[in-house]
């Protein structure tokens, strides 16, 4: 019996390790984690975060768990311009952007958001939607991104601390921050204001301080920047629809496998309902919000005289190749 008892303690010493060696080949054999970081400069519960969110959550439920998208919110990685550099050189897989500074790393995109361009929203969705915004998807892998989807931005207005603006004569000389980039600079200099580029962080104590007079955005970002509290004149000239995109790295996606890519992909164009949704909403509550906290809120008095100031743009800012688009765009219906 003893000698039984001793074989088979013998035999379970013998197997143990090849046991362990087992599982431990299991374990190496499990998907590793892959975790990817995607910036943001707006703050959580802002509708492009809502999609990037709706955006993570896709890519997690297609992968199975496999692949994590973390979402950094407010600018925390990196401010809109650096985020778009690092988003180029791999120090960053993601990142949710403005067109207006991504044009700077691809002029094409200036076509994109012209003065005026679109007639409305549903015109500006046919565009991004369709082939148009596909090619301008796909132009971002010659500049090192992938360009993944599009978000809604609404519609661009001046504001300021010193009086509502109903002409183009009404801007001059005003000091008007805008976004990195040579396109805004242009549009601001063409109603005979000065413009005075800076990154979105700072522009709340730049009106505080009296550094500017006043800057530009949509609904939301008035809002949610608190620059509505600083700057009280909110002048609804609907100057430009500047489209909003996520952009991955292009060295982040070369390293994923093809099916990984396609998952990412999809995952990004699917999340764009929510965002829409989400933008609608937060429209909505915001233009109440700064209404109720006392904003004065003018129309300008004629469009077409905006329009008709900003028109040499279509020349002064865009190449031929560009002008082309233009017009592509123009014939959608
Ligand atoms: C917002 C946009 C930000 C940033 C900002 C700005 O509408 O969501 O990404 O571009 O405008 O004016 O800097």
């Amino acid at each position: 019996m003893k000698k039984v008892l001793l074989s088979v303690l013998l035999v379970a010493l013998l197997l143990t390790p090849m046991f362990a060696q087992g599982e431990k080949e299991g374990a190496a054999a499990a998907p590793k984690q892959i975790v990817l970081r995607l910036a943001d400069n707006q703050p959580l519960g802002y509708p492009t975060i809502v999609g990037d969110e709706e955006f993570a959550r896709l890519v997690g439920e297609y992968s199975n768990g496999r692949i994590k998208v973390e979402v950094y919110p407010q600018a925390q990685l990196a401010d809109e311009k650096s985020a778009i550099e690092q988003v180029q050189f791999g120090g960053i897989d993601f990142t949710r952007v403005s067109i207006s500074p991504l044009a700077s790393f691809q002029p094409l995109l200036n076509a994109l958001q012209m003065p005026y361009l679109y007639r409305d929203s549903a015109h500006m969705w046919s565009v991004l939607n369709g082939e148009i915004g596909q090619y301008f998807l796909d132009s971002m892998t010659e500049k090192g991104f992938v360009g993944l989807v599009y978000y809604d931005s609404g519609a661009r207005s001046f504001y300021n601390t010193k009086k509502p603006i109903y002409t183009v004569a009404d801007m001059k000389g005003m000091k008007i921050r805008v976004q990195e980039s040579a396109l805004m600079m242009g549009l601001v200099q063409a109603l005979g204001a000065v413009p005075t580029p800076m990154a979105y962080g700072d522009v709340y104590s730049a009106l505080q301080t009296g550094v500017i007079d006043g800057a530009e955005n949509n609904w939301p970002s008035y809002d949610s920047s608190s620059h509505y509290e600083v700057a009280k004149f909110l002048s609804i000239d609907e100057h430009t629809r500047v489209p909003e995109m996520i952009i991955a790295s292009k060295i982040t996606m070369d390293k994923l496998s093809a099916a990984d890519q396609a998952l990412i992909k999809k995952a990004a164009k699917e999340s764009q309902a929510v965002q829409v949704k989400a933008w609608a909403d937060y429209e909505k509550k915001s233009e109440a919000k700064v209404r109720a906290a006392g904003s004065k809120i003018n129309s300008i008095s004629n469009q077409a005289e905006f329009a008709a100031a900003m028109a040499p743009l279509y020349e002064s800012q865009l190449n031929a190749a560009q002008r082309e688009w233009v017009a592509k765009i123009k014939a959608v219906k």
